[in-house]
C-alpha cells in the first residue's frame, strides 16, 4: 500500500497538536457512522429531488465505497470528483472517505483546463462527474482524459441512463468480495483547491486530523447543533461550505444541510421558508443581492438566525446594512483551502463584526504580521500575514519549487494578504500582496490568464489586473500589448474559452497599450495600472 505523499507536519508540532486533543486518530467518515447509529432517521441532506436521511447517506456511501473496492480501488488512489450542489456530493464524499480514496472536488465552474491540471497532477484512477456539465453531457472529454491519464479505470457519471456508468447505480447494495477502509487519520483524506496566484492550480492536501479538528473547532464557535439547518448556497465542494463549519460541521452535529443550486435569492429564498434554514455561508456578492431582494420578500427569511460571511471582504456598510435589513446576527469568515480560519464570535460587539474579520479559531494559529524584510511590524501596523498550526498545510501537493515560496524555513504559509492585527487579536484585511484577482469570492490567478493570452499569436505581452466593482467587489481587466489594432477583447475570450478556461476567470474587460509600464526593477507595474483603470472608471461613471 503507498499512501499519497504530502509534506508532513514536523513530530513535535504533531505530537503537541495531538496532546492538545486536536487530532484524535479519527477518519472524516466517523461523523457520520455515529450519526447513523444514533439518528438513523433524521433528514441529513436536501437537494433537488432527492432526501437523504442519515441511515440513507450512511447506507449508500458504504455501499459506493464496497463496489469501488471490489474493483480495487483503496488506500492511496485518487479520484477527481466534478458535482454540483447535489446530496450525490456527500455521498461521493463519504464513499471516498470510507474507502481510503483521496478526491480532488473541482468546482461546477471549472472547466477543461482546470480538470486536466488537477488529472495531471493527482493521476485518478477514479473519475465521477455530471453529464449535466458541458464537458459530459458528450463521451469526448472522457476519452481525452482517459487518453491523457492511463490509470484512468473507473468513470461513473451523475444520472447516466446506463447503469454500469450511472453513478446513482453503485449507491445500491453491492456483495462484500473486498475490504476497505479510510487512510490512516494523519495521511491525506483528500486535496483542497488552492485559489492560487501561479500559471498552474495548486492542490492542498488535508489529513482527515487536520480537517476534522478545523470541523470541530468551527462547530464550537458558530454553535451548530441538531437543530441546525445550513443553506449551502456557495459551490458545495469549496472549504467555506464544506468546513466552516459547512456541510462538515451540520453532519458533526446532527443537523440537515439544504443545498441550493445557486447562491442568488430567487433559488435560496423559497428553500428558506419551505426548509426553515437557520444558518448560511455567503460572499459578500450574494450578500449584496440577497439585501436587494430582502426588503419585498422579508417573510421568507424569518427562520434565519445566523448569516456567515467570508471568502472577499465585507464593506463595513454592508456589514451594517446586513444586520438591521435581514434580523439575523452577522458573522464574518476570513479563511482560507490552506488551512487559517478566522471568525468573529457570535456574542462579540457590533464594533467587531461590522469592522473586523475575526480572530483565528484555535488557541495554536499563530499568526505573524511582516514587512518587507518579514520583520514583524509594530502593533496595529500592516503587513503580510503569514501563519502556522494545527490545519494549516506545511506543503501544497508536489510543488517543491512553489512551496520554497509559499512556506518560510519554520514552515509558516505566506497568505500573500495585507493585514493589520488589533490589540486584541482580531484581523482586518487591508488588501493583498499575491497577484489574484478576487471575483465575488472566486479566485482567479492572474498568471493562469496571462499564460493562456499571451499564447494568442497576436499578443505580445499582458497583464492582468483587478478593478473594483460595485457588485462583484473586483473584476478583471486584461491590458494587452498586441501588433493587430483591430484585435477585440470578444475574440480574446473565445480564445481562452476555446482553450477550455473557466467562464469566471474570462477577462470582464480589455484595454490595450502600446507597452506595459515597468518598475524600477523591470516587472510590469500592476499598481500603477490600477489606478488608471480606477481613474478611467472614475470619469466614465
Ligand atoms: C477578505 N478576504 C478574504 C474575508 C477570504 C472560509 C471562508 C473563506 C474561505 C476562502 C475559506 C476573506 N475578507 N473575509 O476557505 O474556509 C480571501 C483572502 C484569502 C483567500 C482564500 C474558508 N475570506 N478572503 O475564501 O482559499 O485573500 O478560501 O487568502 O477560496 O480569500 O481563498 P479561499
Amino acid at each position: 500500500m503507498s499512501l499519497v505523499p504530502f509534506t508532513r507536519w514536523p513530530e513535535a508540532f504533531a505530537e503537541r497538536y495531538r496532546r492538545a486533543g486536536y487530532w484524535r486518530g479519527e477518519p472524516l467518515s466517523q461523523m457520520l457512522i455515529e450519526q447513523a447509529s444514533t439518528q438513523p432517521d433524521t433528514v441529513a441532506v436536501v437537494g433537488g429531488r432527492s432526501s437523504l436521511s442519515y441511515a440513507d447517506l450512511d447506507r449508500a456511501s458504504t455501499n459506493l465505497a464496497q463496489r469501488l473496492a471490489n474493483r480495487g480501488l483503496g488506500q492511496g488512489d485518487r479520484a477527481l470528483v466534478q458535482l454540483s450542489n447535489q446530496a450525490e456530493l456527500y455521498v461521493v464524499f463519504f464513499a471516498l472517505m470510507k474507502a481510503g480514496i483521496a478526491p480532488v472536488n473541482a468546482l461546477f465552474s471549472h472547466n477543461r483546463l482546470e480538470l486536466v491540471a488537477y488529472a495531471a497532477q493527482v493521476r485518478p484512477r477514479l473519475l465521477i462527474a455530471s453529464r449535466a456539465h458541458s464537458l459530459f453531457t458528450e463521451d469526448a472529454f472522457v476519452e481525452e482524459l482517459t487518453e491523457l491519464i492511463p490509470e484512468l479505470d473507473t468513470v461513473l457519471l451523475n444520472d447516466d441512463p446506463h447503469p454500469e456508468l450511472r453513478l446513482q447505480s453503485w449507491f445500491e447494495q453491492a456483495t462484500a468480495l473486498r475490504s476497505f477502509s479510510p487512510t490512516p487519520a494523519g495521511e491525506v483524506a483528500f486535496f483542497q483547491l488552492s485559489g492560487g496566484s501561479t500559471g498552474t492550480p495548486k492542490l492542498i492536501p488535508r489529513t482527515h486530523d487536520d480537517y476534522l479538528y478545523s470541523v470541530r473547532r468551527s462547530v464550537e464557535i458558530c454553535q451548530f447543533d441538531r437543530d441546525t439547518r445550513y443553506l449551502c448556497a456557495l459551490p458545495a465542494a469549496h472549504n467555506f461550505p464544506l468546513s466552516s463549519p459547512g456541510a462538515l460541521g451540520v453532519f458533526l452535529s446532527g443537523g440537515r444541510v439544504v443545498l441550493s443550486p445557486d447562491p442568488g435569492p430567487a433559488s435560496c429564498f423559497p428553500l428558506i421558508a419551505q426548509q426553515q434554514v437557520n444558518v448560511t455561508a455567503l460572499v459578500p456578492s450574494a450578500l449584496a443581492m440577497w439585501l436587494q431582494a430582502a426588503s419585498s420578500h422579508p417573510e421568507d427569511l424569518v427562520s434565519l438566525q445566523l448569516i456567515q460571511v467570508g471568502g472577499a471582504k465585507l464593506p463595513e456598510a454592508q456589514a451594517r446594512r446586513a444586520a438591521h435589513l435581514l434580523g439575523c446576527k452577522l458573522q464574518q469568515v476570513f479563511g482560507m483551502a490552506e488551512g487559517l480560519v478566522n471568525y468573529t464570535r457570535l456574542d462579540d460587539s457590533e464594533e467587531h463584526v461590522y469592522l473586523t474579520q475575526g480572530q483565528p479559531m484555535s488557541p495554536d494559529d499563530e499568526i505573524k504580521v511582516v514587512d518587507r524584510e518579514e520583520r514583524p511590524v509594530a502593533a496595529g501596523e500592516v503587513g503580510a500575514l503569514m501563519t502556522r498550526g494545527p490545519y494549516t498545510i506545511r506543503g501544497y501537493f508536489q510543488s517543491p519549487e512553489h512551496n520554497a515560496i509559499a512556506f518560510d524555513a519554520d514552515g509558516f504559509y505566506r497568505s500573500g494578504d495585507l493585514v493589520c492585527q488589533r490589540p486584541d487579536g482580531y484581523l482586518v484585511v487591508v488588501g493583498r500582496i499575491k497577484d489574484q484577482i478576487n471575483r465575488g469570492g472566486e479566485k482567479i490567478a492572474a498568471e493562469e490568464v496571462e499564460n493562456l493570452l499571451m499564447a494568442h499569436p497576436d499578443v505580445a505581452q499582458v497583464a492582468l489586473i483587478s478593478v473594483p466593482d460595485q457588485a462583484m467587489g473586483e473584476k478583471s481587466c486584461a491590458y494587452i500589448v498586441t501588433h493587430d489594432p483591430s484585435l477585440k477583447g470578444i475574440v480574446l475570450r473565445k480564445f481562452l474559452r476555446g482553450l477550455g478556461l473557466a467562464d469566471y476567470k474570462l477577462p470582464d474587460r480589455f484595454e490595450r497599450l502600446d507597452a506595459l509600464p515597468l518598475t524600477a526593477v523591470g516587472k510590469v507595474d500592476k499598481n500603477l495600472l490600477r489606478r488608471r483603470i480606477a481613474e478611467q472608471l472614475t470619469v466614465t461613471e
